[in-house]
């Protein structure tokens, strides 16, 4: 197991699209095992490989309170989206101190290989459907703030780079 150093917006990395997994071999499950390391160390409930600059459709995610439910996504799809909307206040570890609305669909039907390399279905709403849609959105390439205003997406960026620029110097 190890640690995983984590990408921050606007790093470009965050922006490459992930390739399928064609074979859940022992590479991918070192990849999730400290993926899942990194997710519960931050602490975060959701983790994409592109965040730690693994290009490969992974996903691990815990939304519940015990941190004891452990969801490993390998190649996930949203098979159907619902028409009705929800808005929540989402963060991301890949942009620390930042957290904004975002408007997506209420519900999903999710489908993704586990760690078996078996085919798996199920249904997702409040933070599970969130958290899902947020990391796959990841494997796209796309990052949260990407849902926000251009304005507001500016703001940002200029403010995070002078921060990075002055950690760096400190
Ligand atoms: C994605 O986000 C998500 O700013 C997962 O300083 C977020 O785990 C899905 C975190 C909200 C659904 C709703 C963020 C940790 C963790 C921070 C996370 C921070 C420390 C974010
Ligand atoms: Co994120």
């Amino acid at each position: 197991m190890a640690l995983l150093p984590i990408l921050h917006y606007p790093d470009p990395r965050l922006h490459k699209v992930a390739k399928p997994v064609g074979v859940v071999d022992d590479r991918i499950r070192k990849l999730v095992a400290d993926m899942a390391e990194t997710m519960y160390e931050a602490p975060g409930i959701g983790l994409a490989a592109t965040q730690v600059d693994v290009h490969r459709r992974v996903v691990v995610i815990d939304v519940s309170e015990e941190k004891n439910d452990l969801r490993i996504l390998i190649n996930p799809q949203l098979i159907a989206i619902s028409d009705e909307q929800n808005t929540y206040e989402e963060g991301c570890l890949s942009v620390p101190g930042v957290y904004d609305e975002v408007e997506r669909p209420a519900e999903v039907r999710v489908r993704a290989l586990n760690l078996a390399g078996e085919q798996i279905e199920f249904d997702a709403e409040g933070l599970l459907a969130v958290c899902v849609q947020h990391e796959i959105d990841h494997l796209n390439g796309k990052v949260f703030v990407q849902h926000l205003s251009l304005l507001k997406q500016t703001r940002l960026k200029a403010r995070l780079r002078k921060q990075e620029r002055e950690l760096v110097r400190a």
